[in-house]
Parts: structure tokens; C-alpha cells; sequence
């Protein structure tokens, strides 16, 4: 199978750096290209940078269609355009940051969301209510480094998301943590090694769903808001993004047993 692991920001590091964390942990047979849309913005920290990254996502869903891809990963703890990729898509797609929620809150009675900036907290907080998971989010800390300085040689980001998640544990009665940021995949182990509580990084965590749902040919509904968009043309500088009856696949895909359900 093949998963299409979409970064929308435009960092080709962060992109790479996940792709890599991701391919680490799929079964043999499946397949994961990590990619950026090649316009909007090189971080995502605040709700103008999601709304201006979510059409170069979307371009990307609408390509991995037409290249049959089996299923999509979007890699933002947003979770950016996560419904209307939906609309785009065949297979299931997955937010990171809803899959790391529902893993923590089968592993935990509680967990606390770590992520980078202070101005982001209520963005989780709202993605926490639309997943139903609030009565297992017991907090969301910040610790307020930038996206982009995560990685940084001689980054204080590994120690400060380690004494975040302390007092995470020490003071919210959490029992397990939440990476609030696909830029953190990369520190995961260590920081699980440190604080020896579950570390749920969404990267790793939406692959493998996206994964097992393929593997058990699940597939988006398209009969109620999940249908492809209506046929319009759209004006302007969006007229590429003029939603058609269904994007033609070019590559073809391999062959699918019959769905389950039509
Ligand atoms: C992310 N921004 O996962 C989010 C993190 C955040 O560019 N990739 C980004 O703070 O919302």
C-alpha cells in the first residue's frame, strides 16, 4: 500500500524528518512519501498560517488521488483541511493530532498535550472537544519555542518539553503525553526514556492507522459530508482549485479488493 504523509508547512526538514520517522515504523509492505505543499507557510502557528496552508494541502490530496495513493496522513497538529480532505480522498485520511489523542486515551485515564506555542493551546483544546476526547485531556502546555527551533542544533526544546511534560504529570494528573507538534517525532523516544510514562508522537501514530485501515480496506464514506465536493468553478487565482467530478488516476492503482460496502 501506499500513504502519502502530507507536512503543510513548507519546511522540506520537518517533511523529511518525519518521513523518516514514519518509515521506521510501517509493515514492509507499505509504502510512505512524506511531502509539502510548495506554497504557503514554513510554519503553522496560529489560525492565518493553517487557513493560508490549507490549499496547498488540499493540492497535495487532490495529486495523491490522481497518483493512487491508498490513504493520507495529514501531519499538522491542527489537523488543517482535515474534513475537506476528506471530501477529496478515497481512503481514510487521519489528523496527527487525532490520532495521538485516541491512542493516549486507551493507554491513559489521562493525558496532557505538550506543543510549542502559548498562542496554540486553545486550537488543541478545540480539536480536543471536536475528537469527544476531552474528558481524557487533562491539560495543554506550551513551551513555547517555535516550530522551526525545535530542531535547531543546540535546541533547549528536548529538556523543555521533558520539564513541561514533568509538571504535566506531577500537577495534571496526567498519565500519559501528547507530542502537540509533528516537528517533536523526531524526540519522542527520548523524551518517553526520560519521563518513563507512554510519549504518543501523531506522526507515528496516524501512519499506523492510516495503515490498519487500509489493511482492513476501509475506505472514507462518500455518502454524506464526506462526498467529493460539488462541481463548481471557482474565480480568480483559486480557478485551479475548482472542485471536478472526481480526480482522474493517472497511476494505475494496485488492484483493491472489492469494498465492503458500496
Ligand atoms: C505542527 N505547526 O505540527 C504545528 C505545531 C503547532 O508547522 N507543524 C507546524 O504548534 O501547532
Amino acid at each position: 500500500m501506499r500513504i502519502k504523509l502530507i507536512n503543510p508547512n513548507t519546511t522540506q526538514r520537518m517533511t523529511a524528518a518525519m518521513g523518516q520517522c514514519a518509515r521506521a515504523v510501517v509493515a514492509s509492505g507499505t509504502e510512505v512519501v512524506a511531502v509539502s505543499p510548495t506554497m504557503g507557510p514554513p510554519s503553522i502557528e496560529g489560525y492565518y498560517d493553517e487557513a493560508l496552508a490549507t490549499p496547498g494541502l488540499l493540492a497535495e490530496v487532490e495529486a495523491g488521488e490522481r497518483e493512487g495513493f491508498d490513504g493520507y496522513v495529514i501531519a499538522c497538529f491542527g489537523d488543517p483541511g482535515l474534513y475537506a480532505a476528506r471530501e477529496l480522498a478515497r481512503g481514510p485520511v487521519i489528523g496527527i493530532a487525532e490520532a495521538a489523542m485516541h491512542a493516549a486515551s486507551v493507554l491513559a485515564p489521562g493525558f496532557s498535550v505538550v506543543t510549542t506555542l502559548s498562542r496554540t493551546k486553545a486550537m488543541a483544546w478545540h480539536l480536543a472537544e471536536r475528537y469527544g476526547m476531552t474528558r481524557f485531556c487533562r491539560n495543554v502546555r506550551a513551551i513555547d519555542v517555535a516550530v522551526l527551533e525545535l530542531d535547531e542544533p543546540g535546541s533547549a526544546a528536548r529538556r523543555a518539553i521533558v520539564e513541561e511534560c514533568r509538571r504535566a504529570l506531577d500537577e495534571d494528573g496526567a498519565d500519559a503525553i501528547v507530542l502537540g507538534c509533528a516537528g517533536m517525532t523526531s524526540l519522542c523516544a527520548q523524551v518517553e526514556d526520560a519521563l518513563g510514562v507512554p510519549v504518543v508522537d501523531g506522526v507515528t501514530a496516524a501512519v499506523k492507522w492510516v495503515e490498519a485501515l487500509v489493511s482492513l480496506r476501509l475506505v472514507t464514506g462518500k455518502r454524506g459530508d464526506f462526498a467529493r465536493p460539488l462541481t463548481k468553478r471557482y474565480d480568480g487565482e483559486f480557478a485551479r482549485f475548482s472542485p471536478t467530478a472526481a480526480a482522474s488516476v493517472t497511476e494505475t492503482p494496485p488492484p483493491v479488493r472489492p469494498l465492503r460496502y458500496g
